[in-house]
């Protein structure tokens, strides 16, 4: 079975990291190791949340995994606590990233604009240095500004400004950067990618369903690893994603006892496997 290994935190209440993360992983057929960065009572979008920070259990897991010889198909980041452990997780690439190791990065920390609470535009210019070290970065919109210190041109950017906040991405050094939660000018919604080495970008939209919800690009970004820890290609595994992320969109959106804190991904994981041909 291939192994891949997931570094974010566990929001104990909350439906994302790696509350998403391991189950849709894992269900894709894919050992899934976990490297917890924090532990919350809740995500973020709560008010009183608590934060347990695990910085200091990163340095001996890596260690402790070097020892045994454990290698990893792919390393999936997404949510990070602070700018040390931004240190420590480019320690984990320096360490674990063999010849067919491709490391993905879902920069998560910003929606609508705005940062999550507990970050500065520091930590986001950071994060945009790590992003160089990825294969394939997965960033949303908010996230790509920030990186990039450029103005947030809103969630219905056209099609020419995400083209060319692509270009700048693709300065920060992954060969693929793809920004998630694009809407196109036929009202689909999706992502838009460029891969700098062919010199292309490329697109994919699916329904807009108009409710919007937290962890929604942490569903993405892991169904997404899962395709391509398959041995799918990019495109496609970015396109099973899209598919099943709306899918667990409209699925609560039609729920009548839905939370308004995250999206019934459970409720999806057989369409998931379905678009897998499994
Ligand atoms: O879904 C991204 C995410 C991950 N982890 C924590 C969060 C959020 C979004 O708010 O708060 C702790």
């Amino acid at each position: 079975m291939k192994r891949i290994m997931t570094i974010q935190d566990i929001s104990c209440i909350g439906k994302c990291s790696l509350t998403v993360a391991l189950p849709i992983i894992s269900a894709m057929g894919i050992e899934t190791a976990i490297v917890p960065t924090a532990v919350l009572s809740t995500h973020t979008m709560f008010s009183g949340f608590t934060f347990h920070d695990l910085t200091d259990e990163m340095e001996p897991i890596k260690s402790h995994w070097e020892r045994e010889g454990f290698d990893f198909e792919a390393i999936y980041t997404g949510y990070l606590g602070s700018e040390r452990q931004i240190d420590i997780v480019s320690d984990y690439f320096d360490t674990f990233k063999g010849e067919n190791t491709k490391i993905i990065m879902d920069p998560a920390m910003a929606d609508n604009g705005k940062l999550y609470v507990g970050f500065d535009e520091f930590f986001a210019k950071k994060m945009g240095r790590l992003c160089g070290k990825a294969d394939i970065i997965l960033p949303n919109i908010s996230e790509t500004c920030l990186m990039l210190g450029e103005k947030y041109p809103g969630e219905d950017a056209d099609e020419k400004t995400i083209e060319d906040l692509l270009i700048k991405l693709s300065g920060l050094g992954a060969p693929i950067s793809v920004i998630t939660g694009t809407t196109f000018s036929d009202g689909r919604f999706g992502f838009t990618g460029y891969d700098s080495v062919e010199n292309k970008f490329f697109r994919y939209g699916t329904e807009k369903v108009p409710h919007k919800s937290h962890g929604t690009g942490d569903i993405f970004a892991s169904a997404f690893t899962g395709a391509y820890a398959n041995g799918l290609p990019t495109i496609d595994s970015l396109m099973i994603a899209a598919d099943y992320t709306c899918a667990c969109i409209k699925n609560t959106y039609n729920d009548p006892e839905k939370v308004d804190y995250a999206v019934n991904f459970e409720l999806e994981i057989p369409y998931l496997l379905k678009l897998m041909g499994k």
